[in-house]
This record gives structure tokens, C-alpha cells and sequence, in this order.
């Protein structure tokens, strides 16, 4: 490494707080599937900001209407109407299918938001008597880093320090529809799910699972709330993951690539009946829905159809899984995925997830290990067939030298 990346790095480490071990790389420049760091060497993003980059980097459409609207007008705050708000906000239910969205900023405020609504329903719908409103969790789960989203985490680490926690949330295994039924009680708001859980390593649910939860759901006047964050838009193949099962939960977030790897945008979006539980004064944020915000989501979502990224997802993604499922090495314990969401399990105690990510890195590609034992490889959706082909005779060489090395 050069020592201008070098002092990069430190200066990083001297006035950052430590809450996170980033691979030791300084990226400086990204145009599409590629990045290239301070010294020039460039790599295929094969991680995309954990999703948020499923456009590519700068897109150019993005960052037209980014730059467009950043010459005329950004933020106002919600004490004003704005021009592309509604359409921002339309289109979004239309693609989903949904009444009405609440626009935030980060996952986190989203998923904050949907936990509200599903309590304040719960009081108003069900009659469950304040204070006692439930929401049924997954372990395993990630959905944010809030106080109270930590306090539903299964993580030690996400939890540890950072008491007292919220209480009103039970936890479930996931990928167990009997679980469900059995933990659903008279005080049951909602369940709170993610499609396919992304931190926890890739974890593919059996098919059929999120259908069974949906019925449990409906059978027992439950909201069945999907974090979309991750999945939504296109990443597994579908524009939602919730439709690999044909459901249509009560309500999802979106975030991430909802911001056309420009902005940190998100959504709470749901049926007129939960929504209208929000009056004016209840919920809110300086920066959701900004005008700003509101151009680059809306654009987001134009490209995504415009350039085939959800079914170039589907079918990159299929090939894509194929190809590494011819990789046979004994460190390997199993590769899965679905669209261009995909994890690789590593067997072997004495190899972490992250040194082969080092590996990775060196040889030119970005990865990003979860849980020590699982390569996440999420590539922007615009990528093509041929740049997969080199990402994966770059991830063919690197476990070839780790399993002779082994
Ligand atoms: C970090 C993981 C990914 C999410 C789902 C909500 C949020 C996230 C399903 C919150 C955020 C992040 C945040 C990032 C690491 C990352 C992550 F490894 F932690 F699990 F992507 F896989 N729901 N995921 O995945 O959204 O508030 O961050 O906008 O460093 O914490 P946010």
C-alpha cells in the first residue's frame, strides 16, 4: 500500500471512532461496476455499499437528476409542499403495489417508522390496551442500529453496552412458520420479517415460508411487515423479495438502493388503514422526503425499469450461482443465493470469510464477509455477463492459491 493511502487510513483511525474495520483500501473514484482506490488500481465492486449501489456508481442519469436538482432546490423541509415529492411517493406505491409511503431517510428511521405505525394500528385496530402492543422478531434478524431496533437483536455484540432496551418485542427462529403461530398472542401488532435475511449469511428461507407466515398473519389480524432494504428493489430477481412467495405483506421498507447510490432515501410503505394512524405532529424528519431526495428516489426507480436491472438481476443472478457452484474446495461448505444476492459459506475454521476477502481485494474485487464465515458477493444490478465471467475467474484464482495454501 502506498503511503498516501497509508496516512489516509490513519487519519481515519486518529479522529473516526472505531466502529468499524474497514479492508485496508482508500477509494477515491467509482464509475459503474468499478471502483479504483488512491493509487489508481481498479476493482469490481462486487458488494455495492451492501446493496445501496445497485445502480452502478455515478450513474449518469442519477447524477443528473441529482445535480439538476441540487442547482434548484434541496431541502425545505416537510412544513412546505415541493414539486417532486408526490411523484417521488406515487410511483413508488404504484410499482408496490401499496396505498400511501412515509418517506425517511436511513433504513433504520424506516424500520423506527414502521414500528410505530404497527403500535399505534395495534391501539386503534385491535384494542390491544396501550402499552402492551407486541411485534414478533426473527433471530438472526438486522434491521438498524437504533436503541430499540438493538433491543429486538439476537447479537450479542449489536446489543452489548447499549441498555436499558425497548421493550415489546418477542423473538422467533426464522424460517418457522409453526413458531410463528405458536408466539402470536391477543397483544400481537405485527411481525416484523426480512424476506431472505442478509447479515445473518444469505439466509434463504424454505419456499413457501413467507406464504405460511402471511396466512398465520391474516388468520390472526396481524401485520405482516417485510424489511425490503436489502432485497427490495430488484437485488433477488424480483422488485421485492416478498414475491418470490406471492405475498404481499401488510406493509415494507425500502431503503438502500432507493437512493440510486447517491443518498441515503427510504420508504415505509402500506395500506390507507395502517397508514392513516399517522395525524400531523405524530411522525417526522428535517430531511425525509426531501426535494433532493424525492428527484434521485424517483429516478432511482425509472432506471431500474428503463434498464431491465430487476430481470437482468433474475438472470445474471441464476448463471451467476451456477458458475460458482462449480467450485468445488473443501473450505467451501455451501453457496446460495437468489438474484445477484449471493453467500458464500467457508467450512473451514482456520480460514476466515475475511482473509479470503483480503485475498479478494488484492486480486481486484470487493467483497465483504458477514459473520466471519460467509463472503457476501452483491454486485450492482447493471452488471453484464462478461464483467461476471471476470469476477469469476478473479474469485476462481484467489480460492485456487487459499485451497493449496490451506
Ligand atoms: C452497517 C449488515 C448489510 C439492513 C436491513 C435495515 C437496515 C439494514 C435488512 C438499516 C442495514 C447494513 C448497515 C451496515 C451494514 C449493513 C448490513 F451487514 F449489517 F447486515 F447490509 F447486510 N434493514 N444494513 O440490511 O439500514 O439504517 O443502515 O440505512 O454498517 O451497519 P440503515
Amino acid at each position: 500500500m502506498s503511503t498516501r493511502a497509508d496516512s489516509l487510513i490513519e487519519l481515519e483511525k486518529q479522529f473516526g471512532a472505531h466502529n468499524y474495520l474497514p479492508l485496508p483500501v482508500v477509494l477515491t473514484r467509482g464509475e459503474g461496476i468499478y471502483v479504483w482506490d488512491i493509487d489508481n488500481k481498479q476493482y469490481i465492486d462486487m458488494m455495492s455499499a451492501y446493496s445501496a449501489v445497485s445502480h452502478g456508481h455515478c450513474h449518469p442519469k442519477l447524477v443528473a437528476a441529482l445535480t439538476s436538482q441540487a442547482q434548484t432546490l434541496a431541502v425545505v423541509s416537510r412544513a412546505f409542499y415541493t414539486k417532486t415529492l408526490g411523484q417521488f411517493l406515487r410511483k413508488a406505491c404504484e410499482l408496490t403495489g401499496y396505498d400511501k409511503a412515509l418517506p425517511m431517510n436511513s433504513g433504520a428511521e424506516a424500520v423506527e417508522t414502521a414500528i410505530k405505525a404497527a403500535r399505534k394500528w395495534a391501539y386503534h385496530y385491535k384494542g390491544i390496551e396501550d402499552g402492551n402492543a407486541e411485534i414478533i422478531v426473527c433471530e438472526g434478524n438486522f434491521h438498524g442500529r437504533t436503541t430499540t431496533i438493538v433491543s429486538f437483536s439476537s447479537d450479542y455484540q449489536y446489543r452489548d453496552g447499549f441498555s436499558p432496551y425497548t421493550p415489546g418485542f418477542r423473538m422467533i427462529p426464522y424460517n418457522d412458520h409453526e413458531a410463528l403461530e405458536e408466539a402470536i398472542n391477543p397483544n400481537t401488532a405485527a411481525f416484523l420479517v426480512e424476506p431472505i435475511q442478509g447479515e445473518a449469511g444469505i439466509r434463504l428461507p424454505s419456499a413457501g415460508y413467507l406464504q405460511k407466515c402471511a396466512e398465520i398473519c391474516r388468520k390472526n389480524n396481524v401485520l405482516l411487515i417485510c424489511d425490503e432494504i436489502q432485497t427490495g428493489l430488484g437485488r433477488t430477481g424480483k422488485l421485492l423479495a416478498s414475491h418470490h412467495d406471492e405475498v404481499q405483506p401488510d406493509a415494507i421498507v425500502l431503503g438502500k438502493a432507493l437512493g440510486g447510490g447517491l443518498l441515503p432515501v427510504s420508504l415505509f410503505l402500506s395500506r390507507e388503514e395502517v397508514m392513516n394512524v399517522f395525524t400531523p405532529g405524530d411522525h417526522g424528519s428535517t430531511f425525509g422526503g426531501n426535494q433532493l431526495a424525492a428527484s434521485v428516489g424517483l429516478t432511482a426507480l425509472e432506471v431500474l425499469y428503463e434498464e431491465n436491472l430487476i430481470d437482468n438481476s433474475a438472470e445474471l443472478g441464476r448463471y451467476f450461482l451456477e458458475r460458482l457452484k462449480t467450485l468445488n474446495y473443501p473450505f467451501i461448505k455451501d453457496i446460495r443465493g437468489k438474484g445477484l444476492f449471493i453467500g458464500i459459506e467457508i467450512a473451514d475454521p482456520k480460514i476466515t470469510a475475511r482473509q479470503i476477502c483480503l485475498e479478494l481485494l488484492t486480486a481486484g474485487l470487493l467483497s465483504k464477509e458477514t459473520h466471519g464465515t460467509v463472503i457476501r458477493l452483491a454486485p450492482p444490478l447493471i452488471i453484464t455477463k462478461q464483467q461476471l465471467d471476470d469476477a469469476f475467474d478473479i474469485i476462481k484464482k484467489v480460492f485456487e492459491n487459499v485451497a493449496t495454501h490451506a
